[in-house]
């Protein structure tokens, strides 16, 4: 097998973070974004291509000339709020578009091309279970969760039928490439202005929803194992420790050194709160840690300190 590997979905978090480290180790990479350009952060030693991943046809096109081996599928509507807005679209390029490049690709896929779908903890949905693990059932509430749902049962029906389609099902992962739409970022970035005295405070939904946040850096790592190992499957990404959005507040103040308190400084608006949320998911990783050798590395508190650090300095320069 050849090392030349394909990310759709190239100029978001996962794909600068997965580019780079595959660019590192000798793979060719090749790949797909919506913009003109490549984000600025990735290898130059990267071909780009804009192509919008539901042009089934030039992406079969790109794969064939450039005889593509791994394929990594990170393309997509990846906001849940934006999905409640607008739940035709996200269907369309999160379920119907991977389902017609699979079925262009049957041959490819029961031979030499290996696939890797990036599936999601959202799929749970509202859950009484602690933790969630592979054999969770599903019980999505957005319309970003129904569109990963379908899509991680096509990959299912395609490995059954011997195709090296595998699922990753990454709970929430964060670093300095997430946008400030996500609640991390707009946590790290909004109290960084407020230390610089750019702004007073900043707007959330809630403080009280609780999830499972890792490092992109580790997860991305995880898809790569995926893809080399011995057998197509499907594994949970997480780190199995839960946090609420009120302990990353407090993790930026300390980290910025910020002498007022939380209720000093966020507002809570109501309007920021989904149709339907999810309170709680918590992956138990114990399958990724046994068959893939993949455990997470950098801790929940390095993590945001270093986002609100880097982020503090981003708005220093400007
Ligand atoms: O929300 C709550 C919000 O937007 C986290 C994507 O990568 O992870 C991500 O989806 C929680 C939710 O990420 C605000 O309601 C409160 O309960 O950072 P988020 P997400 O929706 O969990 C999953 C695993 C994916 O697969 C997705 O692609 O925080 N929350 N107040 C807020 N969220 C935002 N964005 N803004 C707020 O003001």
């Amino acid at each position: 097998m050849n090392r030349n590997a394909l990310i759709l979905g190239v100029n978001g978090q996962d794909g600068i973070l997965l580019s780079n480290i595959l660019a590192s180790r000798d793979f060719f990479v090749f790949g797909i974004g919506k913009s003109a350009k490549p984000h600025p952060a990735l290898n130059s030693t990267i071909s780009y291509y804009s192509i919008d991943i539901r042009d089934t046809k030039d992406l079969l096109e790109l794969i064939n000339k450039g005889e593509i081996t791994y394929i990594y599928n990170l393309a997509g509507i990846s906001s849940v709020a934006y999905s409640f807005k607008n739940p035709s679209e996200t269907f369309e390029v999160n379920t119907l578009a991977v389902k017609r490049l699979l079925e262009a690709l049957e041959d490819k896929l029961q031979k030499d091309v290996r696939f890797y779908q990036a599936s999601s903890s959202e799929m749970f949905g509202i859950t009484d279970t602690d933790t969630q693990d592979e054999s969770t059932a599903f019980n999505p509430v957005s319309p970003y969760a129904e569109s990963k749902v379908e899509t991680h049962l096509i990959c299912r029906e395609w490995r059954k039928q011997g195709a090296f389609v595998s699922a990753g099902i990454l709970f929430n992962h964060e670093s300095i490439y997430r946008p400030e739409s996500f609640v991390t970022r707009k946590i790290t970035s909004g109290l960084a202005r407020v230390k610089l005295g750019i702004q007073d405070s900043i707007s959330l939904g809630n403080l009280t929803a609780e999830r499972d946040w890792g490092f992109a850096g580790d997860y991305v790592e995880a898809m790569s194992l995926m893809i080399h190992h011995s057998k197509a499957d499907e594994f949970v990404v997480a780190t199995g420790k839960k946090h609420s959005i009120g302990d990353i507040v407090e993790v930026v103040i300390e980290s910025l050194g910020i002498t007022k308190t939380s209720s000093e400084i966020v507002r809570l608006d109501p309007s920021l709160m989904r149709p339907q949320d999810v309170k709680c998911l918590v992956g138990n990783p114990s399958k990724s840690h046994i068959e893939l050798g993949w455990s997470p590395k950098k801790s929940f508190k390095d993590l945001i300190s270093e986002m609100a650090l880097h982020d503090l300095n981003l708005y220093k320069s400007k």
